[in-house]
């Protein structure tokens, strides 16, 4: 006879769910075992639930299919909470069970209980209590074509007794939609973008996230329009390789003459970002292209909003376009871009190669160097994210991925462990803040226990660096931000993980390409700078005065990688640009 429990588990072999992350327990334990008994969907033991609902996020992250993480009644659900905000908001299908105390106890206060239906209800596009046998197997599916449907998260709250139950339904064969159909923008509002483009003498096209799978077509859009092409932090993986018309990044850690040409164009046209910082927009002149409607005006007064996904709607409008003849304006944005690139390299006087401590861009620009041409990254919320945006070059085929809209802390390695599950052969590289592998330290073991090949970098300056940062831009004096030095190679190599200390800056190359040779999970502690900081490119002249104040030692601009080579070729393209 089989149980509520085996039918969701039967769903979700159903919905093509490999595994579950999670961490076992009283309520949940009915679900654990029924795993157990499915050779189909494994269980993931992670070492705190919040690291397996940040595996399940990276793992729908780079597969794009829906992830699925567990935790048990009271604490074993809190842990989940913050991985579970940073799937909702980064829009990836994660569905997570939440057990739940028993039936009866609801409402008395009973031994680890809380509620979860409120808990998870910010953080989910759906969150049902199962207190029937009744009511399975069809609320396993509804969650799951919330997850999938709406981009995000579902949780199903289940009491262990519930769970425990006879099936009362048949669990039947019903799979899930598990692909999203695209969303085909009205006649109308493409025939307004079509009037707007071709009226506007000057276009920037600032892209999000929303782009991907739409490379080609915002290329043929920007050699049409003779548009600039921006992007976000977000969007940086999909848009900025291959791309002659490449202008840089906007929002804190941008560069470049994104900000520029967002600026000063006739027209600016929003593809597929729902960037959050509207100072950064101009907040006129907009259009706006995205598939999801509530998105649509959220950050700047439109011009006008087009509701459908970013290829669906180029394609539509291409046709409708005269081509600009006028290049004069990218030309000008192009040439700006690469002397703001330049700018950057010469203000950025000190030597950084053969400094001690190890200067981070050094180590990462190294990274970048001799990483696989199909690495996934993923990226610490702090400096890390300064790194990875300033020297990962992007091809198309690696992947980057952080915690980028919710901005927590310690989300790389446990994204790393979800990319890895998802990607077994691929390498998968962890970009960790010291803080934030502190933060989560114990998922070494879970990265031990699977032997997962993972490869952890961590840019150990014993020091909340990005705060420190933040404190001294704001004129304070930096405080609680550093710490003892620690080992996390002695840390690792204990935990039975190959673990390499570089702490001079002849060795990065050297001692990386050892970790990302080596067949299993390794860890390269660099013992980097704390006081290597680098600065938004639109800091206020007051900033710059509290920045001055606190600490003249830190560094104004940071450098730049490889993209001022891309920058230098785009420019010396211009002339076969102009060419008819
Ligand atoms: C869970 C959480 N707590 C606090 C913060 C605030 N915060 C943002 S970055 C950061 C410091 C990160 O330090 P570390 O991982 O050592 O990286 P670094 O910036 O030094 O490279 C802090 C405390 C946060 N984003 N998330």
């Amino acid at each position: 006879m089989s149980t509520v429990a085996d039918q969701l588990v039967d769903v979700l072999r159903q919905a093509g769910v490999t595994r579950v992350y999670g961490v076992v327990g009283d309520s949940l334990n009915p679900f654990v075992d029924a795993i157990r008994r499915t050779e189909d969907i494994a269980w993931i033991h992670v070492r705190n639930e919040e690291a397996g609902a940040f595996a399940a996020a990276a793992e729908a992250q780079v597969t794009g299919r829906l992830a699925v993480c567990a935790g048990s009644c009271g604490p074993g659900n809190t842990h989940l909470i913050q991985g579970l905000y940073d799937a909702h908001r980064g829009g990836v299908p994660v569905l997570a069970i939440a057990s739940h105390i028993p039936t009866a106890q609801i409402g008395t206060s009973f031994f680890q209980e809380t509620h979860p239906e409120r808990l998870f209800v910010e953080c989910s596009h759906y969150c049902e209590l199962v207190s029937q046998a009744s009511q399975m197997p069809r609320l396993a599916r509804v969650a799951i074509q919330h997850a999938i449907g709406r981009g995000g998260v579902a949780v199903l709250v289940a009491p262990g007794d519930v769970l425990h139950r006879s099936a009362e339904h048949p669990s039947g064969e019903q799979v899930p939609v598990t692909e999203r159909g695209a969303v085909m923008p009205p006649d109308q509002q493409v025939r307004e973008l079509a009037d707007r483009l071709n009226a506007a003498r000057t276009v920037t096209l600032f892209c999000g996230a929303g782009v991907r799978s739409a490379h080609d077509e915002v290329m043929a859009l920007a050699g049409k329009l003779a548009s600039p092409v921006g992007h976000t932090l977000r969007g940086k993986e999909w848009i900025q390789y291959d791309n002659p018309y490449d202008v840089g990044m906007s929002g804190l850690l941008g560069y470049g003459a994104c900000y520029d040409a967002t600026h000063e164009a006739d027209l600016l046209v929003l593809l597929g970002t729902d960037f959050p910082y509207d100072a950064f927009l101009p907040q006129r002149r907009t259009v706006q292209v995205d598939h999801d409607l509530a998105r649509l005006g959220r950050r700047t007064s439109l011009d006008l909003a087009v509701h459908g996904d970013v290829a669906a709607t180029l394609r539509a409008v291409l046709p409708r376009l005269e081509p600009k003849r006028d290049r004069s304006f990218l030309d000008e944005m192009l040439r700006k871009h690469t002397r703001a690139l330049e700018d950057v390299v010469d203000a950025y006087t000190r030597q950084i190669d053969d400094r001690v401590p190890i200067h981070p861009e050094h180590a990462a620009r190294i990274l970048d160097d001799v990483a696989a041409d199909d690495a996934v990254f993923t990226v610490d919320t702090g400096m890390c994210n300064v790194w990875a945006a300033r020297y990962l070059t992007p091809n198309g085929r690696r992947r980057v991925i952080g915690s980028f809209l919710h901005g927590s802390m310690a989300n790389a390695l446990p994204h790393a462990i979800g990319a890895q599950f998802a990607y077994p052969r691929r390498q998968v590289i962890s970009m960790s803040g010291d803080g934030g592998l502190g933060m989560l330290l114990g998922e070494l073991l879970t990265v031990a226990l699977h032997r997962l090949p993972v490869k952890i970098v961590t840019f150990n300056n014993s020091s909340l660096g990005m705060v420190k940062l933040e404190m001294l831009v704001d004129g304070l004096p930096d405080f609680g931000t550093d710490h003892a030095s620690v080992d996390y190679a002695a840390i690792a190599r204990a935990a039975g993980i190959h673990a390499i200390r570089i702490e001079r800056p002849e060795d990065i190359r050297a001692g990386l390409t050892e970790a990302l040779e080596h067949p299993g999970p390794a860890l390269v502690d660099l013992v980097t700078d704390p006081n290597a900081l680098s600065l938004p490119p639109h800091v206020t002249a007051a900033q710059v005065k509290g920045f001055a104040l606190a600490a003249a030692k830190v560094v104004l601009g940071g450098g730049v990688g490889r993209m001022l080579e891309m920058a230098r070729a785009n420019v010396r393209n211009i002339p076969a640009a102009l060419a008819p």
